[in-house]
């Protein structure tokens, strides 16, 4: 795994061709924080524009089909993506489970299709405050994850694993450092058993919900954190950049 902090801004459904601008700011001032690795996964609109901007941040998606190139009105392959730019795909994430239903058996098949486009991956996996309150935020987290893991060769190479408690995600509230803690090395745990220690020490452990540049560092100086996924503040230079400063 690269010791570097990896920061990772999710645009999600935010960005016409006026956010290029913000692209390019976060870009530049990256060069001077060059500890953390840097990256942004804007709309599927913006996702070549944001490519031609950028020197020094990778740029990816927050979603991809399943499938190669067919009859699919609307889809976007994994293929396409890589055309465009995109180094990377955000699969999992709670927001596509919510909104369009997919299972764990989907997003295993969006993985493996992306790992064979030669993306890299941000797997996302998170429990909600009932299943926390139930006492079962981490069995309910490890199932998601070893329906979903890629069981290729050389998977976890490419692999980034995002925890992103849904009570957490863009309602201000953040998990204890502690939590936060204790279910990183459980997905470590899981990550040792399904890759060997020595293949899972390549996949960070990222920490989504709520992420912005007043909590970032105590959150990313947590045991197992190697970076964050930001929302809300990934959305100004400003804001983005005082994570990745954190991070630094
Ligand atoms: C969690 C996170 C980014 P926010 O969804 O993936 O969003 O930082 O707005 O909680």
């Amino acid at each position: 795994m690269s010791d570097r902090p990896y920061i990772v801004g999710n645009w999600k459904m935010h960005g016409t061709r006026a956010m290029l601008s913000e692209a390019r700011a976060i870009d530049r001032a990256a060069q001077r924080y060059m500890k953390a690795e840097v990256a942004v996964a804007p709309p599927y609109t913006l996702i070549h524009a944001v490519h031609r901007e950028a020197e020094q941040i990778g740029v990816g998606a927050q979603d991809c089909h399943p499938g190669a190139d067919g009859p699919h009105t609307g889809d976007i392959s994994a293929a396409m993506l890589a055309d465009a730019g995109a180094k990377f795909v955000i699969l999992g994430h709670s927001e596509r489970r919510g909104d369009h239903r997919e299972t764990n058996k989907l997003i295993n098949e969006k993985i493996e299709s992306a790992l064979e486009a030669g993306l890299r991956i941000i797997l996302c996996c998170g429990e909600s405050l009932e299943t926390r309150d139930a006492g079962e935020a981490e069995a309910f987290v490890l199932k998601q994850l070893k329906a979903s893991l890629p069981k290729i060769d050389d998977a976890a190479e490419r692999l980034t694993v995002a925890y992103e408690p849904i009570w957490a995600i863009g309602t201000g509230r953040t998990a204890t450092t502690k939590d936060i803690a204790a279910m990183h090395k459980a997905i470590r745990g899981l990550l040792d058993e399904t890759y060997g220690e020595e293949a899972s020490a390549q996949v960070r452990i990222l920490y989504g919900g709520s992420v912005n540049p007043e909590n970032a560092r105590e959150i990313l100086s947590t045991e197992e954190v190697g970076g964050a996924l930001v929302g809300g503040a990934s959305l100004s230079a400003e804001s983005f950049l005082g994570i990745v400063v954190a991070a630094s």
